[in-house]
């Protein structure tokens, strides 16, 4: 992969769900997920435009696994809106686990999206919600900036970023990800099945420093 140029007019960096409950030690913790704030952190300096997610539930969210009695934390349910992986309680509103990583550069980041907020539906996108029809109302923001491409980095590669990406590039934008800014779960063979539906859906999938970022 050749270097890429940025161009501040239409591109914008998207740091996706970098918070604490992701980090080592967190309620949720991705391997080595505090890995991706030094990177993330020299991506932000190198951009004109930061977006975050910020994945932000309600207490009691139903996809935790303590709503489901009997379930247990990386089990399946059956929602409305099809199959659901239950987690443990993370990134509750308002609590220190949902907050972004001490170190995280945030200070420049021109918009917060936050997600997951609706009781009933999880949101992995930073685009839909698991119903894969709730918009977030991003890409309306992104249409309105004039940005038309995205570069992502953060956590969780096969959750989160994955569903970002996919859904940015089936929304037209141009989409890359950085994946040694990313970290992931890796839940029975998530992370090459993440790595598959991305390159299919068009995305490309670098490195900051194969890109020259
Ligand atoms: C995420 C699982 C549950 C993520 C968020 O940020 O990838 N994964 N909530
Ligand atoms: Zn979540």
């Amino acid at each position: 992969m050749p270097a890429i140029k940025i161009d501040d007019a239409t591109d914008a960096l998207l740091v996706v769900d970098v918070q604490n409950d992701f980090c080592p030690e967190g309620a949720l913790a991705v391997p080595k997920g505090d890995e991706v704030v030094p990177v993330t952190n020299r991506l932000i300096q190198r951009f004109a435009h930061v977006l975050l997610t910020q994945d932000w539930h309600p207490p009691g969210h139903r996809s935790f696994a303590s709503a489901h009695p009997g379930k247990k934390p990386f089990e399946n349910a059956e929602l409305p809106y099809g199959t659901q992986v239950l987690w443990p309680d993370h990134c509750v509103q308002g609590t220190e686990g949902a907050d972004f990583h001490w170190d995280l550069e945030q200070g420049k980041a021109e918009l917060i999206i936050r997600k997951g907020f609706r009781p009933g539906i999880d949101s992995y996108s930073a685009f839909f919600e698991n119903d894969r029809r709730t918009p977030t109302g991003l890409s309306g923001y992104l249409r309105t900036r004039g940005f038309k491409r995205l570069f992502l980095a953060g956590l969780a590669t096969d959750f989160c970023v994955n569903y970002s990406a996919v859904d940015g590039a089936a929304l037209g934008f141009e989409v890359v990800v950085l994946e040694d800014g990313c970290r992931a779960i890796d839940l029975a063979g998530s992370l090459a099945a993440a790595k598959e539906a991305m390159t299919k859906a068009g995305v490309t999938l670098t490195t900051s420093t194969a890109a020259g970022l």
